[in-house]
């Protein structure tokens, strides 16, 4: 039995319930499901009242209640419970049928889910959405992979629900992504990139707060001017608004300024790390953020650490500090080489992910298309930017780019910004102040753009405590040599 639901959706927390109202929204009738059922009643008596809706108690209500090829959506709690909710739906759907989990799985579940999937007549789609209840209700950023075949059949309900950019605003950020796990990777990607974006406001705060003196009512002039050329981003525009936030619980003060140092994480940026150390490639900046999380998180050990660790100080090094306080002294000029610094660690940050990606795409034949998932990431989603236009053109142009920094609009980006860039992490290292995303990325930055690095002496001793063999620079071939013998003898 079907019934005449264009939609279902399983999951009636932030995500689920704003998700369907969107899709409701478009014109689709909405079968809705929810385990502790109360929910469905709360919606439908709430939100949803007098509006296309079918609430249902039962995941078999539930199914019957949708049209075929039926496309059932869960938005649930990513792990276990997608796994339970599978192993429902797929005796009560019918040949054809599409299930969507639209969580923040982990893409290698996505790959297995789909060919599970597969296997019993269905058809899966592993779809990474972004943008928070915000984004849900009123246009998220979708990336969907999976079953190709399904694509068709849910393409014009996506797009239709999807954020829209261009001058027309006619684009949707939503497209096919690629097959079995791509479209959570791709997701799980952006998740990563958000928190080296992040990481990198955080500590252009710290210094403009801590070296330059700035009040927040300056903070926030500072971000509205930065939200206005090329960092313009959703990142930057909530910043801005953060450090004009009064205290909501009685103070006088910003609520900014009352909030404990601590970050969570929900896991994300940890898996997308993990995963570059798999691949070899070095995402630095994720992963950066992801440790500058873990080391806000040990608040007592820092208060204790706080009361004995010194940091420089004048006699230390009185040149060296004189001269990193110049460079903080003009507040304009600091404020500019705090700009370059953000934006040209955030170029690194974005072409890391994209090197990433690259490497993924190659390791699981996904055929991703790059210029594609920064026009994804447009609108919709957290790090939604201007900049990703440029990014978008790049790969348009040269679709096998081996890395962003090499593609001329950044490249001379990067060059115009790094003097500030250097400047910046050289008096925040002089006065004491951790910019590890700051440095990670300028790191990443020199290191890429050195011919020969000092690896040569680290295959020197791998090849003399562990006979690991080496190769030359003047001749083909690998070799091992006898260190004990050719060393100076003692
Ligand atoms: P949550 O991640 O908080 O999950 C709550 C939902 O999962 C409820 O509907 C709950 O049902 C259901 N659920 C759980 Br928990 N265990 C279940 C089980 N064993 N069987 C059936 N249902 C179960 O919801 P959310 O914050 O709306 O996020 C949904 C998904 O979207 C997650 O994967 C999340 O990571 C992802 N996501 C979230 C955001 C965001 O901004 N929140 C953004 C992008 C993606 P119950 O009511 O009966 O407990």
């Amino acid at each position: 039995m079907s019934g005449d639901c264009d939609f279902g959706l399983i999951g009636l927390a932030v995500m689920g319930e704003n998700l369907a109202l969107n899709v409701e929204s478009r014109g689709y009738k909405v079968a809705v499901y929810n385990r502790t059922t109360s929910k469905v009643d709360e919606l439908i008596e709430g939100r949803a009242k007098g509006k296309n809706f079918v609430g249902t108690h039962t995941l078999e209500d539930f199914v019957a209640a949708v049209a075929r090829p039926r496309k059932l959506m869960m938005l649930v709690k990513a792990g276990p419970a997608v796994d339970a909710i599978i192993d429902s739906l797929i005796p009560l759907c019918d040949e054809g049928d599409i299930i969507i989990d639209g969580g923040n799985t982990y893409y290698v579940d996505t790959e297995r889910r789909t060919k599970l999937v597969e296997e019993a007549g269905l058809l899966y789609v592993g779809a990474g959405v972004s943008g928070g209840e915000e984004g849900a209700l009123k246009g998220p950023s979708l990336m969907p992979g999976g079953t190709e075949a399904a694509w068709p059949h849910i393409k014009d309900m996506f797009q239709s629900i999807a954020a829209k950019v261009g001058p027309n605003n006619d684009i949707p950020c939503c497209e096919w992504v690629g097959p079995r796990g791509a479209g959570h990777y791709v997701k799980m990607v952006h998740n990563g990139i958000e928190y080296g974006d992040m990481q990198l406001i955080c500590e252009a705060y710290q210094l403009l707060h801590e070296l330059g003196g700035l009040s927040n009512e300056e903070l926030y002039d500072v971000f509205a001017k930065w939200n206005e050329g090329v960092l313009q981003s959703y990142l930057i525009e909530i910043t801005r608004d953060i450090f004009s936030a009064k205290d909501d619980q009685g103070g006088d003060g910003f609520l900014v300024d009352q909030i404990l140092d601590v970050a969570g994480a929900k896991g994300t940026g940890k898996w997308m790390s993990q995963l570059a150390l798999d691949l070899g490639v070095p995402s630095t900046l994720v992963t950066t953020a992801v440790f500058a999380r873990g080391l806000s998180a040990q608040k007592e050990a820092r208060t204790r650490a706080s009361k004995k660790l010194n940091g420089p100080t004048d006699s230390n090094n009185p040149e060296m500090s004189a001269l990193a306080k110049s460079l903080v002294g003009d507040k304009a000029a600091f404020v500019q080489a705090v700009h370059d610094a953000l934006y040209a660690s955030k170029i690194v940050s974005y072409a890391q992910g994209f090197v990433q990606l690259q490497a993924a795409s190659a390791e699981h034949d996904w055929g991703l298309d790059y210029g594609q998932s920064a026009l994804l990431w447009r609108g919709g989603c957290i790090i939604r930017a201007q900049f990703l236009d440029r990014i978008k053109e790049a790969f348009d142009e040269q679709p096998n780019l081996e890395n962003l920094l090499l593609y001329p609009y950044f490249e001379e980006a990067v060059e115009n910004a790094q003097s500030g860039w250097r400047a910046v992490v050289s008096a925040a290292s002089l006065l004491g102040i951790p910019v590890p995303a700051f440095s990670a990325a300028l790191n990443y930055f020199d290191g890429y753009r050195l011919e020969r690095l000092p690896a040569n002496l680290l295959q020197a001793q791998r090849d003399y405590f562990g006979a690991h063999t080496y190769q030359r620079v003047d001749r083909e071939g690998t070799f091992h040599s006898e260190w004990l013998d050719l060393r100076k003898q003692p």
